[in-house]
Formats: structure tokens, C-alpha cells, sequence
């Protein structure tokens, strides 16, 4: 049996301070009831994201004692290069200090005003950077992608037909490159099939437009990729990734999540032409190209982690520990996306909770109180985080699903401490008849979730 327990031992303990229900409510709703604003070190369980939060190897620790500090030239930038060429394929490699900068200065170079780029689901950074180029960032994950219910071993998979009409409809012209995110994190950390992505590229190929991957969790994808996809089941995951990243030309990178490291990035690709024209950006706005934005250390620590990611007893202890959470609320009956994605567990607030309507934030209701009630911070991906007021009719527009995300750090949680979450999040279940709905008191122009203020609606006040 590949049986996936921590195929690690601890080394290294970071102690938990333990703060009252008092304190925790307190510190809440100073913070508007908005859990991005709250002190991390009064919080037990910090589910609040997977990205920058991974616990480090020995080996990488130890990286970063030989990290060289040079200017120019670093020995650890060609380490990385080294070691995103070996499991990528793609011979120019521009590091930047998280994947947001990738996404910038890919965006910026190619995207004009007026075009669309489509995907299969932009995460937050990533539309805004599309946007922020006057071009629309375009959703065409398939129909049941967007059903939580729905069991599909790929339900990251973006409609190959829905494209294909966009061309059809567009000309290559208004498209300037196709996105596919593996796993698609919006969609709830579901993975995209190799045969989906040859399609893909299929269709950007004859249209001459190019596809880039956003490749945050590619590993994670890719061991899902072994385990579903017919013909894989004896590749190795670095097999895989090799023949995945073929499909695209490129990508963009977080290391923050599949890198496993707490800070860094990179935009990868063949086209030597791009390169140079996306360099001479990232000197003005982000760093020398031997650096772009990290130190040294953080270079090496990256290196190590791409490496050590694909590790199949760490891959399969990764996604059973998420997996086996996601089992323990299903069976209390908890509605959850399913099947239950690479990083995280979503829950489905609107069914959780089907007396609060979308425009009093059912997912940052269920946020509010895991964290007051239980310590554990989740995130809202709904309608605080992608609703938005119409500037043209003023109405507001929510998204398809309210769902509150319980993102696993790698390699940091214990799975007593899962059970604890899962144990947490089913009492709140049971009691889910008395939780109110919120209003919003403050919200910023982009990604309002940030920094938005929030007050628990009086009961009188509640839609039943
Ligand atoms: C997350 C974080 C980051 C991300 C991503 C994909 C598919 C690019 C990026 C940007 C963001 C987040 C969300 C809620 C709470 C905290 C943090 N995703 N593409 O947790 O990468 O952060 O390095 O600039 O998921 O999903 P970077």
C-alpha cells in the first residue's frame, strides 16, 4: 500500500499561543470582520492560504547558508535555471519575487487595451493584472467546473469549444495568449488533463497565439494527472510535468505554493525575443535578471523546493491529508466542493448556509465564526472576494459559487490538528440555523476582500 502518512519527522516546533473566544472577538471586530486584517499569532490553525507558508526542508535551510549575494551572476540563478529547465523544458527563466510579477510583466508585455484573455479561472492577482491592462480576463473553465457537485476526475478542464467559438467570434487579433491555471484554485484546486491541454494548444496553434500556463501547483496537478488520467498511472510525476509543460510555451510561477518556499517567483519560456523584452521591464520595475527581486538564498531555496515537490511520498501524503479533511466533512454531511481539489478544502457556503442570500456574504459569515468560535482562519472566495457593483447599471454582480476555502499549508499541520479543523467546522455545522448574514461598511476599488470592513446584520434584518 502507498500509504501516505508524513513521510517526514519535525525537526524545528513553532509553538501556538492560545488566545480566548473573548480576545479572538475582540480582535475581529476591530478588524471589521474581515480575518486578512486580524494579527496571525492569535490564530491556532492558519488556513487562511497555502501560498508562502510551506514549511522548508534541512536541505533547503541549508540552501540558504550558500546563497551567493552577487549583484550579477549568482550561482544559485543558474541552479534554478537549471532546475526549472529540467522539469519545464524552457530554457529562459526570469525570477521575480512572487507570481503576481510574472503575471505583470508577462501581461504587460503582450496585452493591449480592448483584448481578452481567456483561461480556464483567473485567481484574483491574475484578473487584476489582466484588467489592469484594459483587457478582459475570460472564465471558460467547463460547465462542470462551476457545479459543485458534479464528480469529474478534471474539473479544472477549460471548454475546448467555448474557445473555439471565442476565435471564431474574436479573430486572433483581440486574443492575445490563452492562460490555462494548474489546478485551477478559483474552481477549488481541481486539475487539468494533458489531453485538455493538448487541445488547448491545439486550437491557440492554429490560431498562432501562444499558451502559457499559470503554474503555481503544477506538481499537485500532475500527481492527480498519474492517479486519473488513462495511460499515466506508470509515469513518474517529473515524466508528467515534462510532457505537461510541452503543451504551453511558457508559464507563470509562485513559488510561494509548489516551489515550497515563503517567498518567490518566475515567468519561464523558449521565446528569446519575449525574454528580451520582458527584461527589460523586470530591470525597471523589479531587479538585475539574476535576482529579479530575491535574494540569493531565496534562489536556492526555490531550486531545492521545484526538486524536492516532486517527490511522489510527499505528492501522495499532500493530497491524501487534504483529501482525508474533505472526507471527514462529507461524511458529517458538510457540503464541500467535490472531488476535493490539490490545496484546499472548499466548503459550499450557499448550501451551508441557504438563509443568508449572496449579498450578505454567506462564505465570510462561516469565516467570522471558524475564527471567533474555533481559531482557525479559512477565506471567503465568493461574493466578497469576485462581487463587484455594475458600474453601468449599478447593480451587484455575484459570482456562480460562495465558497470558503481551507487552504493547507505543505508540510506544517499534523493531521490531529486536521481533525480538530474538521471536528470545528462540523459543530458550526450543526448550529448553522442561528448564523447571521453581514453588510459591507467599506470596500476598496480592486480586490476589495483585502482590506473590506464588515458588521453582523441584526437579526430583525435577516432574510429568512
Ligand atoms: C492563494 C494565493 C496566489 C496565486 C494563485 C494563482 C493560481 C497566481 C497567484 C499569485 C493568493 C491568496 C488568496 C487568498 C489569501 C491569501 C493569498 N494565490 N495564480 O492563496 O501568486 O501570491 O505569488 O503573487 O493561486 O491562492 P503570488
Amino acid at each position: 500500500m502507498r500509504f501516505p502518512a508524513e513521510p517526514f519527522r519535525i525537526k524545528v516546533v513553532e509553538p501556538l499561543r492560545y488566545v480566548s473566544r473573548e480576545e479572538r472577538a475582540r480582535l475581529l471586530a476591530g478588524a471589521g470582520l474581515n480575518i486578512f486584517q486580524v494579527p496571525a499569532d492569535s490564530i491556532y490553525i492558519d488556513l487562511l492560504t497555502d501560498s508562502g507558508t510551506s514549511a522548508m526542508s534541512d536541505s533547503q535551510w541549508a540552501g540558504l547558508m550558500v546563497g551567493d549575494e552577487s549583484y550579477a551572476g549568482s550561482r544559485n540563478f543558474y541552479n534554478l535555471e537549471r532546475a526549472v529547465r529540467e522539469i519545464t523544458g524552457y530554457h529562459r527563466m526570469i525570477p521575480t519575487h512572487q507570481g503576481r510579477m510574472a503575471e505583470n510583466l508577462l501581461f504587460s508585455t503582450l496585452v493591449r487595451p480592448g483584448q481578452i484573455v481567456p483561461n480556464n479561472s483567473h485567481f484574483d492577482t491574475t484578473r487584476a493584472n489582466v484588467e489592469a491592462q484594459g483587457a478582459e480576463a475570460l472564465d471558460l473553465v467547463i460547465d462542470e467546473g462551476l457545479d459543485p457537485t458534479f464528480d469529474h476526475p478534471f474539473k479544472g478542464n477549460l471548454d475546448v469549444a467555448k474557445l473555439e467559438r471565442l476565435f471564431e467570434t474574436h479573430g486572433r487579433e483581440k486574443i492575445p495568449l490563452v492562460m490555462i491555471t494548474v489546478t485551477n484554485n478559483s474552481g477549488g484546486g481541481q486539475p487539468v488533463s494533458i489531453a485538455n491541454a493538448r487541445a488547448v494548444r491545439e486550437v491557440c496553434d492554429r490560431y498562432g497565439v501562444p499558451l502559457f500556463f499559470d503554474a503555481c501547483r503544477f506538481a499537485e496537478n500532475c500527481y492527480f494527472i498519474q492517479e486519473r488520467e488513462p495511460g499515466y498511472a506508470s509515469k513518474s510525476v517529473r515524466e508528467i510535468a515534462r510532457e505537461l509543460f510541452a503543451c504551453a510555451v511558457g508559464c507563470t510561477m509562485s513559488g510561494k505554493k509548489d516551489g515550497l518556499v515563503n517567498i518567490g517567483g518566475f515567468l519561464a519560456f523558449n521565446d528569446d525575443s519575449l525574454a528580451e523584452r520582458v527584461t527589460n521591464l523586470l530591470l525597471r520595475i523589479e531587479g538585475f535578471p539574476t535576482y529579479g527581486g530575491l535574494a540569493g538564498r531565496d534562489l536556492e531555496g526555490m531550486a531545492r523546493g521545484l526538486n524536492e515537490v516532486l517527490s511522489e511520498d510527499y505528492l501522495a501524503f499532500r493530497i491524501n491529508q487534504v483529501r482525508n479533511l474533505g472526507a471527514m466533512l462529507d461524511q458529517a454531511g458538510v457540503p464541500i466542493v467535490k472531488p476535493v481539489g490539490g490545496h484546499a478544502v472548499y466548503i459550499d457556503a450557499r448550501r451551508f448556509l441557504p438563509h443568508i442570500p449572496q449579498s450578505q456574504f454567506p462564505g465570510q459569515c462561516l469565516v467570522v465564526v471558524l475564527y471567533r468560535d474555533y481559531g482557525i482562519r479559512a477565506v471567503e472566495v465568493g461574493s466578497l472576494m469576485f462581487g463587484h457593483r455594475d458600474p453601468q447599471t449599478g447593480q451587484d454582480v455575484f459570482p456562480k459559487l460562495d465558497l470558503v476555502r481551507l487552504a493547507i499549508p505543505r508540510r506544517v499541520y499534523t493531521s490531529e490538528q486536521m481533525r480538530y479543523v474538521a471536528q470545528s467546522v462540523i459543530e458550526i455545522h450543526r448550529e448553522r440555523d442561528a448564523m447571521r448574514g453581514l453588510r459591507l461598511e467599506y470596500e476598496a476599488p480592486v480586490l476589495r476582500h483585502f482590506t473590506a470592513r464588515l458588521r453582523e446584520l441584526e437579526p430583525a434584518t435577516v432574510q429568512t
